[in-house]
């Protein structure tokens, strides 16, 4: 699976040679030039993705944590009491604390990552904001099978909070894969449920600009590609400033894509390969797929999907339980 959160990055990126591997296969090839989206998020792509979260022109982070304030109450009453919370990823997100809290008696939260630092500073941020909750980290790749501890006695259902939209930076058939994996984590089918948040299709003008930023920030994220590819190759393999960052709706995929577009032709070499690139020519850095009722239908078939977004759909928080919708 590739995917492209930090939270998912940080499960299956294994080492600093894994983007000089992806890279040798990704940019010395015939065709579109790839790196994966993983990669993004080295300490520096963690810190310009949270100031990206933050943009004017970012609004999913603030839309599906309206969605979730405006809709708590709704969700905590659904879930009921005693719910087991676990969100893959680190977890130490407002969203994620105000929906512990919102839950009243959590019987317990387990954030799963395969980084102990992240699962450590996640659990001293929750042990802090609501002290007296059981926190169990689970350290794991959460997109590969794996088995939650058994739950605590008075546990009544397993949640999987899964928030972000993260699910849009897997391929369509990943994510269908994705969701089925978490559906039987949460064991949906025996009263379990998913909280997923997703971002919905919209105008690309209205897209782009999230993905395209006035102040430069996610520029600055997708290059910032490039200064870890040399930094880990040991030398300057491609010099970011021949590179310009391009947001590019993707209509048949329905999905923003990034990509590193080169200014000019260039020559270069890796793992003893020769990497040419026209000018114009791109690496294709990350895909964001946005979702309609169709995909969303197709993600959760099967299920009874519960709905809850801003009035003008640009976002989405589905609550999936057994039943039909
Ligand atoms: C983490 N993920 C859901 C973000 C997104 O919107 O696809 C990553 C991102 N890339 C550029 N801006 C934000």
């Amino acid at each position: 699976m590739t995917a492209c959160s930090p939270a998912t990055a940080r499960q299956i990126a294994p080492a600093g040679s894994a983007l000089l591997r992806d890279a040798v296969e990704g940019l010395t090839g015939p065709g579109q030039k790839t790196l994966p989206c993983k990669h993004l998020y080295d300490a520096r792509g963690v810190e310009l993705f949270e100031r990206i979260t933050a943009l004017p022109e970012y609004y999913p982070t603030r839309t599906e944590l309206a969605i979730l304030r405006e809709n708590l109450p709704r969700i905590a009453a659904e879930l009921g009491p005693g719910v087991r919370l676990v969100e893959p990823g680190s977890g130490s997100s407002t969203k994620t604390r105000e929906l512990l809290a919102a839950l009243g008696d959590p019987s317990e939260y387990v954030p799963i990552d395969i980084a102990p630092e992240f699962l450590a500073a996640g659990k001293a941020s929750l042990a802090r904001a609501l002290p007296g909750l059981r926190v169990t980290p689970v350290r794991a790749d959460f997109t590969a099978p794996l088995s939650l501890p058994p739950a605590p006695g008075g546990a009544h259902r397993t949640v999987v909070f899964f928030p972000g939209s993260t699910l849009g930076n897997f391929g369509p058939a990943e994510a269908k894969r994705l969701v089925d994996h978490l559906a039987e984590l949460a064991g949906v089918g025996g009263g379990g449920a998913l909280l997923i948040g997703l971002d919905r299709i919209k105008p690309p003008a209205e897209l782009l600009p999230a993905y395209d930023d006035d102040a430069g920030v996610t520029a600055a994220f997708n290059l910032n590609l490039l200064h870890r590819l040399n930094r880990e190759a040991g030398r300057t393999v491609l010099a970011p400033g021949c590179f310009r960052h391009e947001a590019r709706w993707n209509a048949a995929a329905a999905a923003v894509e990034m990509h590193l577009v080169a200014e000019h032709p260039l020559e270069a070499e890796l793992g003893g390969r020769p990497i040419h690139f026209d000018a114009g020519e791109s690496i294709h850095t990350e895909s964001s797929h946005k979702f309609g009722d169709a995909a969303i239908g197709r993600l959760f078939a099967g299920w009874r999907v519960q709905a809850f977004e801003d009035a003008s759909r640009r976002f989405g928080l589905y609550l999936v339980t057994a039943g039909r919708s």
